[in-house]
């Protein structure tokens, strides 16, 4: 036996020990910086099956695009398959991988694929296996260079998540056309119902300066098909208008532009006034039309592609056409006319509700935009919140959807968790999206679901979209919870298919950003699944909405009741009484169902069929109502609070068991979230039936844990403390 120098051994014995801790820690530190596009080394045998299919690769074209095509393309098959990738030839070379358009690329060009690329539009894309004798190649073909950068996206993905690519045949293309994300930024890069930190936009050194994580922002967005952001808070600012700001609006333009993302602004309707000394913003004054069409020429000057306005108008106190004496469609209509010529569009927001005696919010969008219908230009997108009231975490399809046939109708959903808990707790929003986007309006008939609409199969809209508002911050991880990039990932998911089910999103998140270990993806993808209606069971179950406390929306505080305007409190909503609990909205109370077509509207109106998720949106039901399940409303609504608390528990003990498959920084990130949500939701129940049974005056039913505190101490209770804001001591906080 030959004895090793002293050094050499103590070099080898160095070595072992290194191998051995890294054989313990299942993967190394994450901070979640790279979101689902980590690209690390894929399990061996997968590595093995896939490196003889993707020998070398080719991508045509000489592009802002096609070369961060190539970029991630290499590095995402570098990373994942362990090894560099060769430079192909752009021939029928066995694994090689060819990415062109039929114009860019030889080979591609050979297929006689035009017909089939241009019924699939500029974004579409196919990918398949080409083979001649023995030797395969593999095709990603598109007729434009940002299609074949949602294949390259779609490619990756693929093996991301661990599926054959050696028979690939597959043709996609955007169902929804402007795929866009709202960020609610403001010029002080503060983040209006952020909780991800700051803004990302870096206002100060723009732009000069370019944050490297603008172009980060732009592959993931990419990655899941979004195609247009808008920088700023609806609540705007006239400052974004004015050419300093334009300039580095236009810095951000030219980041994203590679990725194939227009940006759009949101733009102050006075603005004539506070920057071009206007008397008035009237939208039938010759001047203020003009001032727009001169601002809007300047834009296009400095952004080309510049995308168009989004307008918060006389809603919430923002000025609009109404200050004016004028109406919506004057508004938007004027608008519309100075970014016609560009190409851009108008997308007017449906958030406008005026309180006025006995009247129910629920009904106030309708009531104000639906006469217009067949009125706006067509460069115009009415954007329309899910749900009627906003954003809670369960509402029934807003009405407007299917009753604007003659208008180009966008889905607006909440990605930031304003009303579900902020950063803190789990709700995987794709559930709550996919049940509006499948609801059936009736409109044309059985069938006519929110997603025929929002896509514009029913109607034969020529301009789609769709809309989430960012959960995005300056935050390392994005979006202060690493669980919650997967709503981000969600709504690109869904605007790009809004028929995709969230069993799939959910599985292909977690592969890419959490684990392959088997049996992390079956309990990460149970508890992102079953996560919403936890949401709602403690917070508003039954169809109770807007139970939280005033100003940040944290905490509940159903009776809260002291504002002026009383649709702002959550006892006008709940209108809980001795007698019973619940917002009548049938034909003896507000009426507002009368606003859905008639199946809906009589299923709703009627409580034999109306579905107990929605029961107290619809009906002002007695404590003892006897519910289909034989129990009495009251005792209904405490197990469905309990059950939510159950919910909360049983998760954090699954996601304890995971530990160890879960790099150690993520592992210990979402274990101190989930204590938090664990807190909250215990609160939420108690707070609430503290209150509730102060009405009711009948006792919990069995299984159902008595709040610790008295009435009074959680009405005088903030939850928003420092432990939801991950400040102070956490064991100390939160002891079980
Ligand atoms: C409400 C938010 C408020 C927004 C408003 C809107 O509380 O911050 O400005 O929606 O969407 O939910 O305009």
């Amino acid at each position: 036996m030959t004895l090793l120098p002293k050094r050499s051994a103590a070099f080898a014995v160095a070595v072992l020990i290194l191998l051995f801790i890294g054989a313990l820690i299942p993967a190394r530190a994450d901070d979640g910086y790279r979101l689902w596009l980590r690209y690390d080394k894929l399990p061996n045998n997968a590595v093995l099956r896939y490196r003889k299919q993707i020998l070398s690769m080719y991508v045509a074209g000489d592009s802002a695009t096609s070369s961060a095509v190539r970029g991630e393309l290499a590095s995402g098959i570098a990373g994942s398959l362990g090894e560099r990738i060769a430079i192909g030839r752009d021939a029928f070379v066995s694994g090689e991988l060819i990415v062109g358009t039929p114009a860019s690329s030889k080979v591609v060009g050979s297929l006689h694929l035009e017909r089939e690329l241009s019924e699939l539009g500029d974004e579409g894309f196919i990918i398949r296996t080409f083979r001649t004798g023995n030797r395969s190649v593999t095709v990603i073909a598109s007729t434009s260079d940002r299609g074949l950068l949602y294949g390259a996206f779609h490619f990756l993905r693929l093996i991301q998540t661990l599926r054959p690519i050696d028979k690939l045949n597959v043709a996609e293309r955007p169902r929804i056309k402007l795929r866009l994300l709202d960020h609610w930024d403001n010029a002080d890069g503060s983040v209006e119902r952020g909780y991800a930190g700051r803004s990302l936009w870096k206002w100060g050194e723009l732009p000069a300066r370019i944050d490297p994580r603008y172009r980060d922002y732009a592959r993931a967005n990419a990655s899941v098909g979004i195609n247009g952001s808008v920088l700023n808070n609806v609540n705007a600012d006239a400052v974004f208008l004015t050419t300093d700001y334009l300039q580095k609006v236009a810095a951000i333009a030219d980041v994203l532009r590679p990725y194939g993302i227009k940006v759009y602004l949101s733009a102050r309707f006075s603005a004539p006034i506070e920057l071009g000394g206007l008397k008035t913003a009237d939208p039938l004054d010759p001047k203020v039309a003009a001032w727009w069409k001169r601002k809007a020429d300047e834009i296009h000057e400095l952004i080309p592609d510049f995308g168009g306005f989004l307008v918060k108008a006389n809603s919430e106190g923002q000025p609009g056409p109404r200050t004016y004496g004028r109406d919506h469609v004057d508004g938007a209509n004027m608008l519309a006319a100075a970014l016609a010529p560009h190409g851009g569009v108008v997308i007017w927001r449906a958030f406008v509700y005026d309180a006025k005696p006995g009247y129910d919010r629920a009904g106030a969008a309708y009531e104000n935009l639906q006469p217009f219908d067949g009125k706006f230009a067509s460069n115009v997108i009415l954007q329309v919140k899910n749900g009627p009231i906003d954003f809670q975490p369960r509402e029934p399809f807003h009405p407007l959807f299917g009753s604007m046939p003659k208008t180009q109708v966008a889905p607006e959903f909440q990605i930031t968790q304003e009303y579900m808990g902020f950063s803190n707790h789990l709700v995987f929003l794709a559930n709550m999206w996919h049940e509006v986007l499948e609801s059936d309006t009736y409109a044309r008939g059985l069938g006519s679901s929110v997603a025929k609409i929002a896509d514009g199969e029913l109607f034969g809209q020529k301009i789609t979209a769709i809309a989430g508002v960012a959960n995005t911050g300056s935050d390392r991880n994005w979006t202060g919870y690493d669980m919650l990039q997967a709503n981000w990932y969600a709504f690109g998911r869904l605007a790009w298919d809004p028929d995709a089910t969230p069993e799939a999103i959910a599985d292909e998140w977690t592969k890419m950003t959490l684990s392959h270990d088997p049996n992390a993806i079956v309990v990460i993808t149970r508890m992102l699944l079953g996560s919403h209606e936890a949401v709602v069971n403690y917070m508003t179950p039954l169809g109770l909405h807007h139970q939280m406390w005033g100003g940040h929306h944290y905490g509940p505080a159903p009776w809260w009741n002291s504002y002026d305007r009383d649709d702002w409190n959550p006892t006008y909503y709940n209108k809980a009484d001795a007698g019973g609990i619940g917002f009548d909205r049938t034909m003896t109370g507000s009426n507002t169902v009368s606003q859905y077509f008639p199946s809906v509207r009589d299923q709703y109106s009627s409580l034999a069929t109306c579905p107990d998720t929605l029961l107290l949106w619809f009906h002002h039901v007695k404590w003892d109502y006897r519910m289909r399940t034989g129990r009495t409303l009251w005792a209904e609504l405490a197990l469905h609070y309990q059950e939510g608390v159950y919910w909360v528990r049983n998760a954090r003990r699954q996601w304890a068991g995971l530990k160890g498959t879960i790099d150690p920084q993520r592992y210990a990130a979402v274990a101190r979230k989930l204590a938090i949500q664990e807190r909250d939701a215990v609160w939420w129940k108690d707070a609430s039936l503290s209150y509730f049974q102060s009405l009711s005056k009948m006792s919990l039913p069995k299984g159902v844990e008595p709040p610790k505190l008295s009435l009074e101490q959680y009405k005088t209770t903030d939850l928003l403390d420092d432990f939801a804001r991950g400040k102070g001591n956490f064991d100390e906080n939160h002891k079980d």
